[in-house]
């Protein structure tokens, strides 16, 4: 049987279905507990969609996969604010954006003094460290070692902010080198008597999914079919007509279909001829000879309408799976490197985004809303020892750090608002747990003018509330209406289950301290 490492805070079933519970032999007991590391990989507007664990229809992630049968795959994990900064935010403090005090990627810095979990895994004897994308406009605070992006970061020869406060370039592509630094620190940088948290923290999926030159030529045979609301009306949606996300109105033929003379936006043609000059000349030679020709193409079409919408949807859809490619091929580089460093045995694999994305639904890019592409967020879990299968159960990005206080044995301070999921991840069936989930989103006026509002999701049903410079509610029957197409607010036929929602919503907001904070 494979040597299973017990928790030091509970017990847990083990694989093989033995169970440890407080009479195993004292010597036995002490044997086995050696505390867990954790390894949090996190992506960037990576959505469930593209995931083959998750959705049969697009990509194939063997990799991301593996996470999944080897441990357990979350169909209900949602996100607090979809949106990076604030998403970071409540995932590292396990608190709503109104207590973390990071709402939105405009206006906010966030506060580096405040408890985290980092911080207080460091107080359990823990080892920390981030690698990649943090996005919180103020240096890490609670980490050991970290390497940053600067803002978004870039694909191609990425800059990264050191912890002396340097700026340093390196060579290659991007996902690649935040996995070699990754695997760098675990090897040789950290110290190996102690336990050990590892954020590795990816621009991958992030627009405009620029793809290393060696997968350049993926998926270009293949046509991939329409999503079902891909011509939305937004009929009786207001904030869904409104916004600046479209695939047709809003994606830019240059910067991000790369598509070098078309007709866009300029300031973003700008900022892609500045991503291509960090190319060196054998990566540029790579990305001309593979673009140049589509674009030639491209012209030649003088594509209009629908046509061109369609158009713009399969070269977004190539774009997006040949930047998983590598993403997927690196999750796959840490889990070999954890089993050849003889490190998987006592480590929780996490893969989760920081939010999720639309592939063309509502014939959208981007994210923001409460509507189920961009609320849910993929979530895979291997915990050794631990359950395998499905968790049905609804988990957000709050409950993360109570779960890896709760795995490292630490005490879960009283104000942190997410749940602990470890007895999930045990196999147990808690029969207290949440039934609904609240969501804030705040950035607006920005970029894709996606309105203000906050809202509830049960199992069944989702009330929003668009406010600031619009006042509109919105309430879905997700069973009748998966695709969210039918506000049915003012349907008398719903109005006992609008009067529900309105008193859940009201409930959380009062349980999590939110005073709707209706900034303007
Ligand atoms: C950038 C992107 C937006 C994106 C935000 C937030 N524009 O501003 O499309 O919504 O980031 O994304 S870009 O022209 O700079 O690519 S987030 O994931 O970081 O929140
Ligand atoms: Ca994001």
């Amino acid at each position: 049987m494979k040597k299973v490492h017990l928790l030091t805070a509970a017990a847990l079933p083990l694989a093989g279905g033995a169970i440890f519970t407080a009479c195993q032999p004292k010597q036995q007991k002490q044997e086995q507990q050696k505390p867990f590391n954790i390894v949090y990989i996190m992506t960037d507007d990576h959505t469930a969609q593209m995931m083959s664990c998750y959705d049969q229809r697009y990509a194939h992630t063997p990799n991301l996969d593996r996470i999944a049968q080897e441990g357990v795959l979350f169909t209900n994990s949602f996100v607090a604010n979809s949106l990076s900064g604030p998403s970071r935010a409540c995932m590292i403090t396990g608190k709503h954006s109104h207590k973390n005090g990071f709402y939105d990627n405009t206006h906010c810095k966030f506060d580096g003094t405040q408890q985290t979990f980092p911080k207080l895994l460091q107080q359990a004897g823990y080892e920390t460290a981030l690698i990649g994308k943090w996005h919180l406009e103020t240096l890490p605070t609670g980490f050991d070692h970290w390497e940053i992006l600067p803002g978004q970061g870039s694909y191609y020869n990425p800059d990264f902010i050191t912890q002396e406060n340097d700026t340093v370039q390196v060579h290659g592509y991007l996902t690649n080198i935040i996995t070699d630094k990754s695997i760098e620190w675990m090897e040789n940088q950290r110290d190996k008597n102690k336990p050990f948290c590892l954020l590795i923290h990816h621009k991958a999926q992030h627009r405009n999914w620029m793809a290393d030159t060696c997968n350049l030529r993926l998926y270009e045979d293949k046509t991939f079919p329409l999503p079902d609301t891909f011509y939305d009306d937004y009929e009786g949606r207001p904030a869904a007509a409104a916004q600046e996300m479209s695939i047709l109105k809003d994606m830019d033929l240059v910067y991000d279909l790369k598509m070098t003379g078309a007709e866009g936006n300029k300031g973003l043609a700008q900022g892609y001829e500045g991503m291509l000059n960090r190319m060196d000349a054998e990566q540029r030679a790579a990305w001309d000879a593979f673009y140049n020709p589509i674009i030639e193409d491209f012209k030649k079409q003088h594509l209009t309408g629908k046509a061109l919408y369609e158009w713009k949807f399969q070269r977004y859809m190539r774009d997006y799976l040949k930047t998983l490619k590598s993403l997927d091929d690196n999750v796959g580089r840490v889990l070999d490197y954890l089993d050849k460093a003889g490190l998987a045995e006592n480590t929780l694999v996490i893969y989760t985004s920081d939010q999720g994305f639309y592939m063309g639904e509502h014939g959208w890019f981007d994210k923001r809303f409460m509507y189920e592409e961009s609320f849910h967020t993929p979530l895979l879990m291997r915990l050794p020892g631990g359950k395998k299968g499905t968790i049905d159960q609804m988990v957000q990005n709050i409950d993360y750090a109570p779960t890896f206080l709760e795995l490292a044995g630490a005490p879960i301070p009283e104000d942190i608002q997410g749940v602990s999921l470890l007895p999930l991840l045990k196999g147990e069936n808690p029969a207290d747990w949440r039934t609904s989930l609240y969501y804030h989103f705040y950035e607006y006026p920005a970029e894709h003018m996606v309105k203000r509002h906050y809202g509830v999701r049960n199992d069944r049903y989702k009330l929003i509330h668009f406010y600031n410079d619009i006042d509109e509610w919105e309430l879905y029957d997700l069973k009748e209406d998966p695709h969210e197409l039918h506000n049915v607010y003012s349907d008398p036929a719903y109005a006992e289950v609008k009067k529900q929602m309105h008193h859940e919503l009201d409930s959380l907001q009062i349980m999590y301290d939110d005073p709707i904070r209706e900034l303007n």
